[in-house]
């Protein structure tokens, strides 16, 4: 994947502009620069390998060469537009399951942004908000996805230990899938998601929740204090917070944050 293969990829999608990187550090922090020098509505990083990659709270996303996707979509909210950031958590999320769905595969959602395949994570999101004083500038959406078989091994090779069990697009089809055409496919969701409105998005993000009515654990860290507990998803709350019913009967909001979500039966670090 080169620039030119990857502006004939995306050809004819309206984005408001493209900036291809064969190697970068992260798509994220590209995105952010952009946007300081004015990026527009819908601008889009790509990159070929990310060296410097990010996941949330400080970890750390492997996008190794020739393997993996890593994009990152600038969103210019609306002036009078006040809408839940977890909006665009979803958005990223959605994007790459209907991008899969077109492939036969189903995908699911771990909450709030982990997109799994067969139960295993294939591609993480990032939605960094930016603002100007009061006023949302921008959201930077990025996401990185595991494509070629491989990129698992590596990334694993890289982290040490993943803090969930990985797979890839190719592994999980069964065939080698090509990241061009893929990434055509996640932008082109991504384009037509985030023109919907949210209770559409709620409501296909709900439906491809993972866990549903089922057990997991979830661990808070606030604050360097360490919490566990166990319960049963029921669903979102209309701001995306994981509705969870506890074992005493009690339904708890969880709201995004230092929350990690395991199943039960898997449950891993
Ligand atoms: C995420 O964080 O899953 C969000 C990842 C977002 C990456 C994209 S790539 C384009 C854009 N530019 C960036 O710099 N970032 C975004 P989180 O839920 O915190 O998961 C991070 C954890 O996933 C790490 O601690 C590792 O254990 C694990 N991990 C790292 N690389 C992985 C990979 N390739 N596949 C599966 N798991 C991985």
């Amino acid at each position: 994947m080169d620039e030119q293969s990857v502006r004939a990829a995306l050809a004819g999608l309206p984005l408001g502009g493209l900036r291809y990187y064969a190697q970068t550090g992260s798509t994220n922090d590209d995105a952010a620069k952009w946007l300081a020098s004015g990026a527009p509505h819908l601008a889009l990083v790509a990159a070929g390998e990310q060296t410097a990659g990010r996941g949330r709270e400080g970890r750390t996303w492997q996008s190794p060469a020739g393997t993996s996707l890593a994009l990152s979509l600038v969103l210019r909210p609306a002036s009078v537009e006040q809408q839940p950031l977890a909006r665009y958590t979803a958005l990223g999320s959605l994007a790459v399951c209907s991008a899969l769905e077109h492939s036969g595969l189903s995908a699911r959602i771990k909450w709030p942004n982990d997109v799994l395949l067969q139960g295993k994570k294939v591609a993480g999101v990032l939605a960094e908000a930016h603002w100007n004083g009061e006023r949302l500038e921008a959201v930077i959406l990025g996401i990185g996805i595991n494509v070629a078989t491989e990129s698992t091994a590596l990334a694993e090779q890289r982290e040490g230990r993943l803090r969930f069990p990985a797979t890839s697009v190719s592994a999980a089809a069964g065939r080698p899938v090509e990241r061009s055409r893929l990434l055509r496919a996640v932008v082109a969701e991504l384009l037509a998601w985030q023109a919907r409105a949210l209770p559409a998005i709620m409501t296909a993000w709900q439906e491809r929740l993972a866990f549903l009515n089922e057990q997991v654990r979830i661990e808070t860290d606030v604050s360097g204090k360490a919490a566990s507990q166990v319960g049963r998803v029921l669903g979102l709350e209309p701001d995306g917070s994981l509705r969870l019913e506890l074992a005493d009967g009690a339904v708890k909001a969880l709201h995004f944050g230092e929350i990690r979500l395991h199943p039960l039966e898997t449950d891993t670090i």
